[in-house]
């Protein structure tokens, strides 16, 4: 028998993967803690999606310890009990050899999508630990399975998430917490728009000449993953447009 998770806390929930899954989960009634940096869209999502179940917004940048302890570690008596916690929030930023690397990218990197990652899941595990009870979902990647030229420091990034991954349920597997990550291809998000700073034109070409997943896609299979009975939990799932077999190999048929 599939379990519904009642509270969920989405980070990146702004964009992309992360607003797919906020609006899947609100469609089921599940009550959601969306956090993400940009307020207008936070605002505007918990206009949308209020009429559907109760929302509380939280802004901060993952990479700040200090912003995300005190957004997350007093949550509201009423919001606390954290059934579900998808730590999605992260993006790649350049696409360099490593001898051309940017510093500060792979720190926004390393900062984002592993510390931060870090951070979040520090602030909320106490209320799954208290209640002995949780499942944390971890967006890996393609790119921390196989490295692709030019992907050094994302793909380390990502990397660290499945060992991270693996270790977080080593750790808390006797805690009643299950942890299952989720590895996506290529997906029709933002993503490479952040990743090629705003470049649009650049960014479209990723995913032109197949098709690539879309959001919700990735947020069927999360939800599929939080609402397996007690008993089962998803460890990994690589997840791939029918048209990609590996990093590198996609069948773009029109370009
Ligand atoms: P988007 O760029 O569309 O979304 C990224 C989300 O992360 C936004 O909501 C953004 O919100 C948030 N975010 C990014 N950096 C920070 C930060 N420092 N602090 C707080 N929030 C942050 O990309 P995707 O939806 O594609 O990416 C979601 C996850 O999926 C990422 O971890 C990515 O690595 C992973 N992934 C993506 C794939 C793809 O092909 N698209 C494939 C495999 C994995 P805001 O800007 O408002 O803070
Ligand atoms: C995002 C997918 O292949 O651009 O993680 O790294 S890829």
């Amino acid at each position: 028998m599939s379990t519904q998770p009642q509270t969920a806390l989405i980070t990146g929930a702004t964009s992309g993967i992360g607003l797919a899954t906020a609006r899947l989960m609100a469609a089921y009634g599940v009550r959601l803690i969306l956090c993400g940096r940009r307020r207008e869209r936070l605002d505007a999502l918990k206009e949308e999606l209020s009429p559907r179940t109760e929302v509380l917004t939280l802004r901060f940048d993952v990479r700040e310890r200090e912003a995300v302890t005190q957004a997350l570690s007093q949550l509201p008596e009423a919001w606390q009990a954290i059934d579900v916690l998808i730590n999605n929030a992260g993006n790649a930023h350049g696409l360099a050899p490593i001898q051309e690397g940017n510093p500060d990218d792979w720190d926004a990197m390393i900062d984002g999508n592993v510390k931060g990652l870090l951070y979040v899941t520090k602030a909320v595990l106490p209320y799954m630990l208290e209640r002995k009870q949780g499942h944390i979902v971890n967006i890996g990647s393609i790119a921390g399975k196989e490295v692709y030229p030019a992907g050094n420091v994302y793909c380390a990034s990502k990397f660290a998430v499945d060992a991270l991954s693996k270790a977080m349920r080593i750790d808390l597997y006797k805690e009643g917490i299950r942890v299952s990550e989720v590895n996506p291809g290529l997906v029709e998000t933002e993503f490479s728009l952040v990743r090629f700073k705003g470049d649009a034109g650049r960014a479209k070409k990723v995913y032109e000449g197949y098709r690539p997943l879309r959001p919700e896609d990735i947020a069927d299979l999360i939800w599929f993953i939080v609402t397996r009975p007690a008993h089962v939990n998803i460890a990994e799932v690589l997840v791939l447009p029918a048209d990609q077999a590996t990093s590198t190999l996609v069948n773009r048929r029109d370009t």
